[in-house]
């Protein structure tokens, strides 16, 4: 693609940040507090809409429920709006209430799946309230125990919840459903993987769809392979992007392994996936546990319209020629080619065309909003999660 159609594309391609980001964030062994930190969800918009309005292209800001639970949605919706963003999707959580230490939606006492359940249709009562098109489900429930408790009832009383959950949405409503081969249950966790989340979608009916968070994997998992399968079939409905070096880390996307964010991006171009209408949501799911939370948020964004960039810029019709061929190394070369491009200057060009500072983080960083939240956002208890 040339670099004219490549900004084109650019132009459209939006990315999703989560509310949790903002808020104090740490590891089972301490949460480092940080100074103007958000003390509510009306604050969490705010600093997203920063990266907004430095990026220009991460208009929507997710929700987790009940870390994000206000009085009156239509009333966060509208201070979204007067922000400039909106509210993207809903996050349900059932994993920290004393009740679901043995499992939520696939909990063997019939009292607490039905808690979980109605707490999913709490979101989606949020969903109406807030216009969010999608409820996003990820469940901790696991064993950690092999005989703690039957591994195939539990994908029956899964399927059925998820049944009655899915029932609950509106039409224009959809549910994703998000996978992880670990933690926090360590022998055997209910969707570990994208085929178990893809079975239960299918089961569900269309609009369910599988999420592939980056940080869900076995070390050396070929998840670009993972993505290619998913959009063959038209169920990949959002991204969690992140990275990690050993579990899951929840670091910025990009950090760890740029290579593999471009072979993925590289998937997603090859689909056509890209376009706003092609169903998949592109979104962040990090915790900024050392690092200042509003930039790691841009470096965030911009390091995925980077690798997105490369994956555009793919000489599709050379690539095409050199696998018809058999050329091993011209095709891997085609593809290095791309990737070894710098597209910064491309990404800066892009943005000054929109109006926008070339370099995002120079121009949050010389705006003085950190100082002024951290001067003004005195008292009251900051949004946080974790030990
Ligand atoms: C679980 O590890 C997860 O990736 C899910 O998306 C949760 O909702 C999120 O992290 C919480 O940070
Ligand atoms: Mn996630």
């Amino acid at each position: 693609m040339t670099p004219e159609s490549a900004k084109a594309a650019l132009r459209d391609h939006t990315i999703e940040l989560p509310s949790w980001a903002f808020g104090n964030s740490g590891t089972r062994f301490k949460v480092f507090g940080q100074p103007g930190v958000p003390r509510d969800p009306y604050e969490k918009l705010a600093d997203a809409a920063q990266v907004h309005q430095y990026t220009g292209v991460a208009p929507r800001v997710s929700l987790h429920i009940p870390w994000d639970l206000v009085d009156d949605f239509s009333d966060l919706s509208r201070h979204a709006a007067d922000l400039g963003v909106t509210i993207g999707m809903i996050n349900s959580n059932v994993f920290q209430d004393d009740d679901y230490m043995l499992g939520s939606l696939t909990h063997p006492d019939a009292r607490v799946r039905r808690k979980a359940v109605d707490h999913h249709k709490q979101c989606i009562d949020v969903m109406r309230a807030t216009r969010s098109a999608d409820l996003k489900v990820w469940l901790a429930d696991g064993l950690n125990y092999p005989g703690q408790d039957s591994i195939r009832a539990r994908q029956d009383r899964l399927a059925e919840s998820l049944a009655e959950i899915y029932a609950a949405l509106d039409d224009d409503q959809r549910m994703v459903l998000e996978y992880k081969f670990f933690e926090p249950a360590f022998y055997s966790t209910d969707v570990p993987d994208w085929g178990t989340s893809l079975l239960h979608c299918m089961a569900l009916g269309e609009r369910a769809n599988v999420v592939l968070d980056t940080g869900h994997h076995a070390p050396g998992t070929n998840i670009e392979f993972i993505v290619a399968q998913l959009l063959r079939q038209g169920r990949l409905g959002a991204f969690d992007f992140n990275s990690r070096f050993y579990a899951d880390d929840d670091l910025m996307v990009g950090a760890a392994d740029p290579f593999q964010l471009f072979r993925i991006m590289h998937e997603i171009v090859q689909a056509g996936a890209l376009a706003p209408d092609s169903g998949v949501n592109f979104m962040l799911d990090q915790c900024h546990n050392i690092e200042p939370k509003i930039p790691g948020q841009i470096r965030s964004v911009m390091n995925v319209q980077e690798a997105t960039a490369k994956a555009l810029l793919v000489d599709a019709d050379a690539l095409a020629a050199a696998q018809q061929a058999g050329d091993v190394l011209g095709a891997n070369g085609v593809l290095m080619d791309a990737y070894n491009t710098d597209t910064r200057p491309l990404l800066a060009e892009l943005r000054e065309e929109q109006g926008l500072a070339p370099d995002p983080m120079a121009a949050y960083a010389a705006s003085g909003y950190a100082e002024k939240i951290a001067a003004e956002r005195i008292g009251g208890a900051q949004a946080g999660w974790g030990a």
